[in-house]
């Protein structure tokens, strides 16, 4: 069975490869971001709505989820931050007109780079059955539309509400009272693809689905991993905050197959020296890992702790073991039956390199352990992180300065969607406050996630697909199958800024419903509205889009409001109130859930407020026995095969997940062009391939004596020092190899970054 990826994407054809940089940000990152800006917004509008991002009374950056530091009016976004920023506010607009002129199949053979290059939705458009225009529909009929087909559903079980994590606490909050209200938890989010596998292990091991640190903990660690991250692209606001605390003695470890510039040097923009100088060395360490060998890293990293305590040195914290956590000793027992032989096949590393990576360990009192998509896109990334927990917890490293667990979030709210409720098995006590406050009875049966929906549009059991933001057909695996179980639905829905991939690929009728952005002004009823986000580390704080909106357009939370009055006309649920006054929704998620209790004078503290952590702030560890545990973890190392590599999905330097803002990956030495596989040289020998030559990238998933193919056409290889038998391709041009059906354990997380592939001559050569 062969599948085939999308028709390649024309600008490829003036691809060029340069050297990789072996630094991040500084001058070129400042001309990269103001150029878009002003071709995106101009240049007054490009200084007001910069000067806001992040500002107290400003809007939160649309990019990652990096906390902001508690500052006084200085400037305080970044290159990626500008881009996310100018993609949204740009001036460029679709049209009625456009969509009258670009049929649907022709959409579907735009890239995502053109697509999102069109500008802002400004019209709700709605494609009826049999035909393959969109053609304009007010928001009223629209939504009249929406509720009249869920109505008609045998089964509430039927319909998927999915989420992407820009959308804010508010929407997030009425989107889940709606979807309960109506009777589904079928509320799959991009947290499904992202840090899911981080949520299960740090909840079933520590109490708590999230990180244990504060901005200010960085600055007082002795030791800060990055495992499985590439800040200088994704988080480059945090390039600011591991300078600092380098300058303030903190040592760096990076774990990467690949040497990601950012991890490696960094010239901070922000300062003098930082645009005309050398700039800071970031990682002291850099242990060039194989993939998915982070589960062996940690465990020989514990191994090597715990003999060295034998030989005498004191390292690990017997009272903090004692008094809150269980399961060492089996764990201490595993790790004494640990094979190096295995370890230093998992890793590519040699024992002395893990021994020196161990010696870092050792001389540091307080840990802090940040990762991102390079440790939860695997199928053992629960047990990973799970080993992270165990190595934090061997020396006390949760609950005290400087020290803790630090997964690095994507979008910028995702983190405050799941809190609010946006999660497909909710706790009960989660179900139970939202029965009492609503006077519902929540359904109590968990929902599809991500990949779970997938499979039940293939199969046609889910009817209809409505999706609060994101891009699913592009986001998710296995492109190609789930293209066809998109197809199958009888009702799409995008509630979106943009145009993408998802609204070329749709159900028998189909509705795109444009609505604001963060860095738009939100007028209701009752005047101007605010919302709420929560960053990566648990802090809160208000979010005020200025800017004129792109076109009349509805807010997030007007859409939800307005699709559940229509679709439940008998509930209780004040929604016209919710929409005509933002206070009204805060007042009752400060009832609902924990930590939020007083909302709505909380969100005037400058700089926002924190939520309660129990391992943080307490040491209490909210699990089964009220303790921290110790896990063990099997062993199982990735063995591709002959011939094979494995491939990693990655982003670029110009891209926000499947928003493509340009065709450069520049600190990779990429210009003009998308469809690359980066091959370790020697390996390029080995197989029998040249660098620069055309290859086809085919993945094999084994299903009984079967081996399923998946082919993606005509990438360039590019010899690169990325470690040995890996290979990496950007996302999403690569999700067409990811079989729907290879998820990680317990999470359920495609595994984006660990697909074994082979290369072949190109078949099609173009
Ligand atoms: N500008 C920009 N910012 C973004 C995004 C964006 O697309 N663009 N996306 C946002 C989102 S939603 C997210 S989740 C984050 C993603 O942030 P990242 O996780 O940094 O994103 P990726 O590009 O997937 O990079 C994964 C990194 O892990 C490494 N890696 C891969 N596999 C392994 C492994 O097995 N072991 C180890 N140790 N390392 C490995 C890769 O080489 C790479 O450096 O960024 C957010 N911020
Ligand atoms: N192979 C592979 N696949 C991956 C990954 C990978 O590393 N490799 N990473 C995974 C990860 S970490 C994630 S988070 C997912 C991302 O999955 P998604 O979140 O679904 O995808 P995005 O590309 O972030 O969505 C972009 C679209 O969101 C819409 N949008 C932007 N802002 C707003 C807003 O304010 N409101 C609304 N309503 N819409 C808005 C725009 O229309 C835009 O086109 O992809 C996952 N897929
Ligand atoms: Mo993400």
């Amino acid at each position: 069975m062969v599948k085939k990826a999308p028709a390649s994407d024309p600008g490829d054809a003036d691809l060029t490869i340069k050297k990789p940089k072996t630094w991040a940000a500084g001058v070129p990152g400042v001309v990269a971001a103001l150029r878009m800006s002003q071709q995106e917004m101009g240049i007054r509008r490009s200084a007001l709505t910069l000067l806001r991002v992040n500002q107290p009374d400003g809007f939160d950056c649309p990019g990652c989820a990096w906390p902001e530091p508690h500052h006084t009016h200085q400037v305080e976004f970044c290159e990626n931050g500008a881009k996310a920023v100018a993609e949204e506010a740009t001036l460029r607009r679709v049209t009625p007109e456009f969509f009258a002129a670009h049929s649907i199949p022709d959409l579907a053979g735009r890239s995502d780079h053109w697509l999102g290059a069109q500008g802002r939705l400004t019209t709700p458009m709605y494609k009826p059955a049999d035909a393959d225009h969109y053609r304009p529909i007010s928001y009223e009929g629209a939504l009249d539309l929406i509720a009249d087909r869920l109505r008609g559903l045998d089964d509430p079980d039927q319909a998927i509400f999915y989420t992407s994590g820009r959308t804010s606490n508010e929407a997030a909050f009425c989107y889940q009272l709606f979807v309960r209200s109506y009777g589904t938890n079928n509320l799959p989010d991009c947290s499904n693809m992202c840090h899911e596998s981080s949520g299960s292990a740090l909840g079933q091991t520590i109490g708590i689905g999230k990180g244990t640190v504060t901005l200010d903990d960085l600055g007082q660690a002795d030791l800060i991993i990055i495992a499985g991250q590439n800040p200088g692209t994704n988080h480059p606001r945090m390039l600011t905050a591991l300078e600092q605390a380098k300058r303030d003695g903190t040592t760096i470890m990076a774990i990467n197959p690949l040497p990601e510039a950012g991890l490696l040097r960094f010239k901070n923009p922000q300062r003098p020296s930082g645009v005309i100088g050398r700039g800071t060395q970031l990682a002291d360490h850099f242990a060039q890992i194989r993939l998915n060998g982070d589960l062996a890293f940690f465990q020989a990293l514990g191994k090597l702790v715990l003999e060295a305590e034998r030989s005498g040195r004191k390292v690990v914290d017997h009272d903090f073991i004692e008094r809150h956590t269980d399961g060492f000793e089996a764990y201490a027992a595993a790790l004494d039956d640990l094979d190096w032989a295995q370890v230093e096949r998992a890793t590519g590393l040699t024992r002395d390199q893990l021994r020196d990576a161990a010696e870092l360990v050792l001389n540091a009192k307080s840990i802090i352990v940040c990762w991102a998509m390079g440790l939860t896109q695997h199928k053992n990334s629960v047990p990973t992180i799970r080993e992270i927990v165990n190595l934090l917890l061997l020396g006390g490293n949760i609950g005290r300065p400087g020290a803790g667990a630090c997964p690095v979030r994507g979008h910028s709210n995702v983190q405050g969607d799941r809190t609010m409720g946006i999660y497909e098995k909710p706790a009960e006590p989660f179900l139970a406050a939202l029965d009492a406050e609503f006077g519902i009875t929540a359904p109590r049966e968990p929902g599809h996630d991500v990949v779970d929906s997938i499979r039940a549009l293939r199969d046609g059991q889910a009817r209809i697909f409505i999706g609060m933001g994101g891009n699913f057909v592009r986001a998710t695996p296995d492109t190609a199958l789930t293209e066809r179980a998109m197809a199958r639905a009888d009702l799409t829905v995008q509630i979106s800024t943009k145009l993408n991939g998802s609204h070329a690929v749709v159900g028998r009728e189909a509705l795109i419903l444009p609505t604001l952005g963060r860095t738009e002004r939100d007028r209701q009823l009752t005047g101007d509205q605010r919302v709420t986000v929560e960053d990566s580390m648990g802090m809160v704080h208000a979010s005020r889009g200025r800017n004129a909106p792109a076109a009349e357009l509805l807010s997030e939370v007007a859409i939800v409001c307005e699709l559940a009055r229509r679709t439940l006309p008998d509930s209780a649920v004040p929604w016209l109130t919710f929409r005509a006054d933002y206070d009204r929704i805060r007042d009752r998620i400060a009832r609902v859930v924990p930590g939020f209790d007083d909302l709505n004078t909380k969100i005037d503290t400058a700089g926002g407020f924190a939520l309660p952590n129990g391992p943080r702030d307490s040491r209490t560890f909210a699990t089964d026995t009220g303790r921290a545990h110790f896990t063990v973890n099997r062993l199982e190392v990735i063995e591709p095969g002959p011939g094979r590599l494995i491939l990693q999905t990655v982003r670029s330097h110009d891209q926000y997940n499947t928003t493509i803002y340009g065709m450069d990956d520049r600190y990779r030495g990429i210009a003009d062009g998308r469809r690359v596989v980066f091959v370790n040289p020697d390996d390029l020998a080995q197989l029998g391939f040249a660098d620069g030559q055309l290859v086809d990238l085919v993945s094999e998933w084994p299903v009984g004596d079967q081996v399923e193919e998946r082919r993606a056409e005509a990438f360039r290889v590019v010899a690169y020092p990325t470690a040995r038998e890996c290979a990496a391709a950007y996302f999403p041009e690569a999700n067409v190899l990811v079989p729907v059906d290879s998820t990680a354990e317990v999470s359920n997380t495609p595994t984006s970054k660990s697909v074994i592939i082979r290369l072949e001559p190109a078949a099609n050569a173009p």
